[in-house]
């Protein structure tokens, strides 16, 4: 199943676009507000990913949990996350989903099984897989999903965390966003073998899809999730994708030239699904009112951030753990 091959269900594709649009237009308002000094911290954006973030949480369901990197807005969003309670945690705000504790790399809500995002690259392929097995072990049915960036391949962790998985055939979902660049450097030159290869040491099903098509990414995950809920074991999904904006905020982005810049916006994962959507006969108008919908939405909550309180000095030790002297 593919954006430009397939007669696409227009409820269920309409559905997609909003939620990739709702990541872009925040991201995008992420990028303005964070280049006038209102954002504390570092960010990083996925803009150009959104339909990795939104074809994988299409798969899944309530009780499921998933573990994400620094580049991990969309997934959280995608995910259900409160917009409210994001745009107050990325703005520090008391207000925030981790009462503005954590920050763009620290965003979780366990409500949701969102187990948290990761500022160590590779370090929530461990979470994720243990939270994998506490699922299997209490039968529940449910399935965790790690998300990781093409620059983990080349980290022991994921070396280990497939071993583990193989071994005791966890239902976890390795989904790895290969946007080509780890930091300032090529795939190529951080790992030497295909991430297929990884996989197939350990036993594992590999699958490579366009990530910039919501729709393959969302069957893929959809056969993935089916196996691992039927006691298959673990799965890797590889989706290749392109990162528009610099590694952070504020990369000027020297080390990539402009052909490969522009071919990413030509290959956009947002154009390319609103081109599916004229193409089905989705009405102009329909396209622009959705635009403006999610617009709005986004422009009220970041009000409600601006005006939320910040967290109190008083409170910085809150849950800390801290050694008592004799
Ligand atoms: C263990 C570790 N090594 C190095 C870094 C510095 N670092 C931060 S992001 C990043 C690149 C990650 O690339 P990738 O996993 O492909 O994710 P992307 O940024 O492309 O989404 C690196 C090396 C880190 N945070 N953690
Ligand atoms: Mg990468």
């Amino acid at each position: 199943m593919t954006l430009e091959s397939a007669r696409p269900d227009v409820p269920r594709l309409t559905h997609m676009y909003r939620a990739m649009l709702r990541i872009r237009a925040v991201e995008n308002t992420l990028a303005r507000i964070f280049a006038d000094g209102e954002v504390p911290g570092f960010i990083h954006l996925s803009i150009g990913q959104e339909a990795v973030a939104v074809g994988v949480a299409s798969a899944m369901a309530e009780g499921d949990t998933l573990a994400t990197t620094h580049r991990g807005h969309g997934h959280v969003l995608a995910r259900g996350l409160d917009l409210d309670g994001f745009f107050k945690e990325i703005m520090g705000r008391a207000g925030g989903i981790c009462r503005g504790r954590g920050g763009s790399m620290h965003v979780a809500d366990m409500t949701l099984g969102i187990i948290g995002a990761n500022g160590i690259v590779g370090a929530g392929i461990p979470i994720a897989l243990g939270s994998a097995l506490a699922l299997k072990t209490r039968a529940t049915g449910g399935i965790a999903a790690a998300l990781f960036g093409d620059g983990a391949m080349a980290e022991g962790v994921l070396h280990e965390s497939l071993n583990l998985a193989a071994l005791q055939r966890l239902p976890l979902l390795f989904v790895c966003e290969n946007n080509g660049w780890s930091e300032f450097s090529r795939t190529e030159r951080q790992f030497a073998a295909p991430l297929a290869k990884l996989a197939t040491a350990f036993g594992i099903v590999h699958e490579a899809v366009d990530g910039n098509d919501v729709l393959a990414v969302a069957a893929a995950a959809e056969a993935a999730v089916a196996a691992l809920r039927a006691g298959q074991g673990p799965r890797v999904l590889e989706c290749r994708t392109h990162r528009t904006r610099g590694h952070f905020e504020g990369d000027a982005q020297k080390y990539r030239d402009a052909a490969e810049l522009q071919a990413g916006i030509d290959g956009d994962a947002v154009l390319r699904t609103a081109t599916a959507l004229r193409n089905a006969a989705v009405e102009e108008e329909a396209l622009t009112a959705l635009h403006k919908e999610v617009e709005t939405e986004v422009a009220a909550a970041l009000q409600r951030a601006r005006s939320d309180a910040w967290p109190r000095f008083e409170e910085a030790f809150a849950d800390v753990y801290t050694l008592q002297e004799a």
